[in-house]
């Protein structure tokens, strides 16, 4: 029999790729488009980290912006206002993985409870998810803009499982990112690896008992009762 869960899903990298936005960066660009956008998302990420060990907050459309200046600086390259605004309205239509569809199907139709816990603002997140067609599988949004704090920050899972209204060993985390799942396992929740990356997990503490290397994988995956 199948245990009824609350999955809470990452969103950037887990259900959207935010590399792929190299092909709206190749008009720009040219050959240098997949660099750029691997050096904007680390950057991203970096300053993400960097603001949550400050216990500082600007919000992750605003880290986002800052991230993309860097990396387009640090490949020598300038876009004028126009195109950055074009690639930024692109982040909020970023390609979704082909599993996440059928996968997120599945899931819902054994009807466990489905939302998503992002870095992303509430508006990134509305419409970055109504653009892959991905909105309706969720009962919820959570924002760590709600808690004004990115992940991965003990207060952002705490308030994901208030929102649930669940302890956060009731609540189980699904992401690909290794720092998100140390995280929220850090904070006491159940979680899942979502392995897009060929089996390369942190070293700073062990991948959780389940991980799937698609999410078509994951209502089969989970722990009997
Ligand atoms: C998110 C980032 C971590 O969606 O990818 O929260």
């Amino acid at each position: 029999m199948e245990r009824r869960e609350a999955l809470a899903f990452d969103v950037y990298g887990t259900l959207v790729d935010p590399i792929r936005i190299d092909t709206r960066l190749e008009r720009f660009l040219g050959p240098d488009a997949t660099a750029v956008a691997e050096a904007w998302r680390r950057k991203q990420l970096e300053y993400t980290f960097r603001l949550a060990a400050m216990q500082r907050y600007e919000d992750f459309a605003e880290v986002t912006r800052k991230a993309l200046v860097y990396a387009l600086a640090a490949a020598g390259r300038s876009l004028d206002p126009a195109q950055q605004e074009a690639l930024l309205a692109q982040y909020n239509d970023l390609e979704c993985f082909p599993d996440a569809v059928p996968g997120l199907q599945r899931l819902a139709q054994a009807g466990h409870t489905l939302v998503v816990c992002s870095n992303g603002t509430p508006a990134m997140l509305e419409a970055l998810l109504g653009n892959a067609g991905l909105r309706g599988y969720f009962r919820a949004l959570v924002s760590v803009d709600e808690v004004r704090a990115f992940k991965p920050a003990p207060q952002v899972y705490h308030h994901l499982a208030r929102r649930l209204g669940r302890p956060p060993g009731a609540v189980r985390l699904v992401s690909s990112n290794p720092f998100d799942v140390l995280g929220a396992q850090a904070a006491g929740m159940p979680t899942v690896w979502l392995d897009r990356s060929g089996g390369l997990f942190d070293t700073l503490g062990p991948p959780p008992a389940v991980v799937v290397r698609a999410l078509t994988e994951l209502a089969g995956a989970l722990p009997a009762p």
